[in-house]
């Protein structure tokens, strides 16, 4: 039995993230699984399902519903391993978690969108793509300084801003077309995303 209904998008990187922490948490969650450019989605958000308009989101067990998928990480994460103690650290990861909506997914995420989504094919110009895999590397690069000296975006262990971080960086390269061989620390930060106990894939159970 379980309290929490997750509506989530399968091949998207903003449901992804809370699919892994609810992995990593070991947290039970039904699953309503809705790709993009669907019957499914129009239907979600006419029955309200989706309060935003977006996946994902979480429904709690009291009526709640929460949109937003770092704050639904932010929900999730309190009271965990995920969530640093202090305000000081806090503020440190959400500055990485804002980064991350502001600067790294629209850039990063939605060149693989194009890349990969047949119905945006079409705003997919040689010039939009050109210039988001020069502004994406910019961005990942700032990722690769914040991983100078340490393992972790926020320190010595892992938190919820890696979670929002490795997203849409983990296929940079398979998805975006970035080149990932420009940023080792992001490489090995992503090796050990991947092998942090109870990790799911992208792909996995969606
Ligand atoms: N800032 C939002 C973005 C959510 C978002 O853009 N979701 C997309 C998939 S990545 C979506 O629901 N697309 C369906 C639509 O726009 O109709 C979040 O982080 O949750």
């Amino acid at each position: 039995m379980t309290d929490l209904t997750l509506y989530s998008m399968p091949s998207s990187g903003n449901s992804y993230k809370v699919r892994l922490l609810l992995a990593l948490l070991g947290r039970p969650y039904a699953h309503v699984p809705i790709e993009t450019d669907t019957p499914e989605l129009a239907e979600a958000k006419a029955a309200g399902h989706l309060p935003l308009g977006k996946l994902p989101a979480l429904h709690l067990g009291c009526g709640t519903i929460l949109s937003e998928s770092n704050a639904i990480l932010w929900y999730l994460g309190a009271d965990t391993a995920w969530m640093p103690e202090g305000a000081l650290a806090q503020a440190r990861m959400l500055g990485w978690m804002f980064f991350e909506q502001n600067r790294h997914e629209p850039v990063v995420a939605v060149r693989a969108s194009l890349a990969t989504y047949p119905h945006l094919a079409g705003e997919a110009t040689p010039e939009r793509m050109a210039t988001l895999l020069e502004e994406g590397h910019r961005i990942l690069g700032l990722m690769e300084a914040g991983l100078d000296g340490q393992d972790w975006f926020c320190g010595a262990a892992p938190t919820l801003a890696d979670i929002a971080l490795y997203a849409y960086t983990h296929t940079a390269g398979t998805r975006g077309g970035y080149d990932m061989g420009r940023f080792a620390r992001l490489t090995r930060w992503c090796a050990r995303m991947a092998a942090l106990p109870g990790y799911v894939g992208l792909l996995d159970g969606g």
